[in-house]
């Protein structure tokens, strides 16, 4: 029985280490397989750079991405074999701290006094800017920790999920029934949504319709959930006041494109949370572990919900 890594091996050769220390793993790194009917385990990035169906003994599949809506569609990782995401304390840390930066920046008026700068003006406010509600769409270990944080700044946080969900200081909908109200006190938007079938596309200019008038929106979920046609239009009518995305249908963003410059878009380059390699070591193994006993994955995805 074997472990089979293919991620990145730059910069995660403290993981590589551990995993090849570790007494109940046999590590094979990719394209080094030894034979292919020991190996009963994969580690992959988002996306596969081996048809894994070639392992007939392969009983469990980790990503090292949080996100696996691009494995999920991945012919080469075979769909029977339970597939886990990845999560991790300084990843979700990491996309924390970028929403709550982010949201400070809108509700301090960041691009306005950065503008004046720029203009010699001397922007004086004698009031604070008023506190704008936070939404978050998505309420899973991403949305949750985040919304704790906002709240305990003292922004007054919404979130939206699935299923219902409790969550102190947050006012939680859930559904499609439970869109539209929260739509409609979401001054600064968050998405962290996973990419679905569901959630493609779904930030378009039917939603943003819904927002007050003015908002914001923070995409850190994956790209193809916004209709970029559709926020350049509500951006230039003046229905939507900034947008600041992270994540893009085309990634690296391509040089032409139109939100680079845009004066109401901030660009970052998919780094709101980043998956380090070597990240995860403990999951990896405990999955492992589980994978040969025959026991769930740790963090399973569920295909048929597509997250
Ligand atoms: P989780 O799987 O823990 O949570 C997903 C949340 O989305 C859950 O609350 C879930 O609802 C909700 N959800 C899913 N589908 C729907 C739907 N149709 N309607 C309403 N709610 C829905 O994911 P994470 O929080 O760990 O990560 C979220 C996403 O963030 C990742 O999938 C990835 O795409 C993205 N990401 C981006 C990064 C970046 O650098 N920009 C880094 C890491 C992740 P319920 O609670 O009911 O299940
Ligand atoms: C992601 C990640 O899913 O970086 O975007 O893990």
């Amino acid at each position: 029985m074997a472990l089979l890594y293919t991620a990145e091996i730059d910069g995660a050769r403290a993981l590589v280490e551990l995993l090849h220390r570790h007494p109940s793993i046999d590590l094979r790194i990719w394209p080094e397989t030894g034979p292919e009917s020991e190996i009963e385990f994969a580690v992959v990035e988002g996306e596969s750079p081996v048809d894994l169906r070639r392992f007939e003994n392969l009983r469990g599949v980790q990503s090292t991405w949080a996100g696996v809506d691009r494995l999920l569609d991945d012919p080469h990782v075979p769909a029977q074999v339970p597939l886990a995401r990845m999560l991790d304390e300084d990843l979700t840390r990491w996309m924390s701290e970028y929403v709550v930066f982010q949201v400070l920046d809108i509700a301090r008026q960041g691009i306005e006094l950065r503008n004046a700068q720029s203009n010699k003006a001397w922007l004086e406010q004698r009031a604070g800017p008023p506190k704008p509600e936070i939404g978050i769409l998505g309420l899973g270990e991403l949305g949750t920790n985040a919304a704790r944080r906002l709240a305990g700044l003292g922004f007054s946080v919404l979130g939206w999920s699935r299923n219902p969900r409790l969550l102190a200081g947050v006012e939680c909908h859930a559904g499609p029934i439970g869109l539209r109200p929260f739509l409609g006190r979401s001054g600064i938007l968050v998405c962290l949504l996973p990419l679905t079938p569901r959630t493609k596309g779904i930030l378009n200019t039917a939603l943003f319709a819904d927002l007050p008038a003015g908002a914001s929106l923070i995409q850190a979920g994956r790209g193809p959930q916004l209709v970029e046609a559709d926020l350049l239009h509500a951006l230039d009518v003046g229905h939507l006041g900034r947008a600041i995305l992270d994540v893009f249908a085309q990634e690296p963003l391509p040089r032409g494109h139109p939100f680079w410059s845009h004066s109401r878009i901030t660009v970052t380059p998919h780094v709101s949370a980043i998956s380090r390699p070597g990240m995860g070591a403990a999951l990896i193994i405990e999955n492992y572990r589980r994978a040969i006993a025959g026991e769930p994955l740790a963090h399973q995805v569920d295909r048929e919900l597509g997250y």
